[in-house]
């Protein structure tokens, strides 16, 4: 709770125009407690409140970055945004919740890795977060796991791996037996899309051909890698009617892949990062290593330049679904590890930070889509999705205050020069966006206010979140309901048999 000079914990957001998901009006907005309190025209200032002068600015729900990795042990390191310098960095871009990722080691307790990285996040967060689990191996005991996690932890989001050959990486029959136990339990199954085998085999290749710098990355794990392996995970989703997330859509193959899905109506969402809609994979040929290096991260970025614009416009018509950044960041020391071998460099790039204003550049700026758009995309969408609405995601009486005061017209460029992420690098260095965050609150406390951060670590709390989300389940359920998979009855064959 934040007290001003009064004593008071009241704010009162006068003068600007809210936006939500489905619609923008003028209004002020009074937070309490951490609530949204009242909005509406004209309110009433107490005495002591502190007032906000949103005049000509937009008044929009916090950002909610779907997919995030904070301080991940990957490859013999750890990213180096962690729980905090994450999250500050999140509210500095206008985003106000992160979802994270507990990825236990094969053969591990999901439980155990739950425990442990509650223990890292909790006293470190300064916004609200919540976590999926990776679902990097399978037996009886992960399936019993899951479902403690999902009645007695709050997580209704699970992800599975087609990459990482032997690290996190599942066969499709456990894949097929992992859909089968989120869609009993009312979890989403989230997935990392793309061919391990074949990456293993052609990263060999290509090391043997003498390939061993960043370009290799990408050209062992061309776009149709991505592409396939979405096909066929969503031909297992619907098998078994389970709701199926591709995380991090980087490339127009895989896109168009999801698109068609959802137009033959299976429930299937995809997330496109900011990183694949702000820049593009022809890095991996920069003659400066750390510069190619720095926007390793898989599936890559791809080199068709045209792949950011044609992710924007399905995102703008809803082919895709939510956005989050997959911020996973490794400084150049740590990249280096991978000097002489590609497949020895720690996948992740940056967006958390710089995630909304990009996509207000590229998706707002650019007319591809309107204000109303951006907030379903930025936040909205993935609080139906993982079943946080309206608590999160909406400017509405009762919610929680978690609220960015946005200037659609200030410009900023982007640089590590002055980005507030820990990481020695941003892929998008120089890149200039129309779209900034004037004012972010979370949980009613002002934590970025005209280029001033004032955060506590532990501020932000654990979300818990139930199962069965209306916004996914429902035509799932529909389904279940009229097409009952039952046996025929008929006499048995009774005509001559090659067993006897
Ligand atoms: O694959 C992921 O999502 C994690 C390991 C982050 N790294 C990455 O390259 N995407
Ligand atoms: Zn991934
Ligand atoms: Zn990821």
């Amino acid at each position: 709770m934040q007290w001003n000079a009064s004593g008071h914990s009241g704010i009162l957001i006068r003068g600007g125009k809210v936006v939500n998901d489905d619609c923008s009006f003028l209004a002020d907005v009074y937070i309490e407690h951490g609530l949204i309190q009242n909005v509406g025209p004209n309110l009433p200032l107490p005495a002591g409140v502190k007032v906000i002068d949103a005049s000509g600015q937009l008044v929009m729900p916090g950002g909610i970055d779907t997919h995030t990795h904070m301080q991940l042990p990957l490859m013999g390191v750890q990213s180096v945004d962690d729980f905090y310098h994450g999250t500050k960095a999140a509210v500095a871009g206008g985003t106000t919740m992160i979802l994270d990722f507990v990825i236990p080691s094969k053969g591990t307790s999901l439980l155990e890795a739950y425990d442990r990285w509650r223990s890292w996040a909790d006293p470190k967060v300064c916004c609200d977060y919540s976590f999926h689990v990776a679902v990097t191996w399978w037996n009886t005991k992960v399936e019993e796991e899951m479902e403690v996690l999902v009645n007695e932890r709050g997580v209704n989001s699970f992800k599975m791996f087609m990459a990482y050959k032997d690290v996190f990486m599942l066969q499709d029959d456990e894949l097929y037996l992992a859909f089968c136990q989120c869609k009993k339990l009312g979890a989403i199954a989230q997935v990392h899309a793309e061919n391990g085998h074949i990456i293993a085999e052609a990263a060999k290749r290509m090391l043997a051909m003498g390939i061993c710098g960043p370009e290799g990355h990408e050209l062992s794990r061309p776009e149709i890698v991505e592409a396939e392996a979405t096909q066929r995970v969503i031909a297992i989703g619907s098998c078994v009617n389970c709701p199926v997330y591709i995380v991090h859509v980087m490339s127009k193959s895989a896109a168009n892949v999801i698109a068609r899905a959802r137009k033959e109506g299976k429930v299937v969402f995809g997330e496109p990062i900011a990183a694949s809609l702000g820049t593009d994979g022809t890095s991996y040929w920069d003659k400066d290593w750390r510069k190619a290096a720095g926007h390793v991260m898989g599936p890559p970025l791809r080199p068709d330049p045209t792949t950011p614009g044609y992710l924007m416009d399905l995102l703008a018509n809803d082919d895709l679904s939510v956005t989050g950044t997959d911020n996973c960041t490794f400084n150049g020391c740590q990249k280096a590890l991978g000097k002489d071998d590609f497949t020895k460099i720690p996948n992740g790039v940056n967006g958390v930070e710089d995630r909304m204003s990009i996509i207000w550049e590229k998706g707002v700026h650019s007319g591809k889509m309107d204000e109303n758009r951006f907030v379903a995309v930025t936040s909205t969408t993935a609080a139906k999705i993982f079943n946080l609405y309206p608590r999160k995601g909406k400017i509405a009486k009762g919610s929680d205050a978690d609220i960015v005061v946005w200037d659609p017209n200030a410009v900023r460029t982007i640089s590590v020069k002055t980005h507030h992420q820990a990481v020695d690098f941003n892929i998008f260095e120089g890149m200039v966006c129309h779209g900034v965050p004037l004012v972010t609150i979370s949980r009613g406390k002002v934590v970025f206010d005209h280029g001033n951060l004032d955060v506590i670590p532990g501020h932000g709390k654990y979300i818990p979140r139930k199962p069965f989300a209306e916004y996914v389940f429902k035509r799932i359920r529909q389904r279940d309901q009229i097409c009952h998979l039952k046996p025929v009855q008929r006499k048995s064959y009774s005509g001559e048999s090659a067993a006897n």
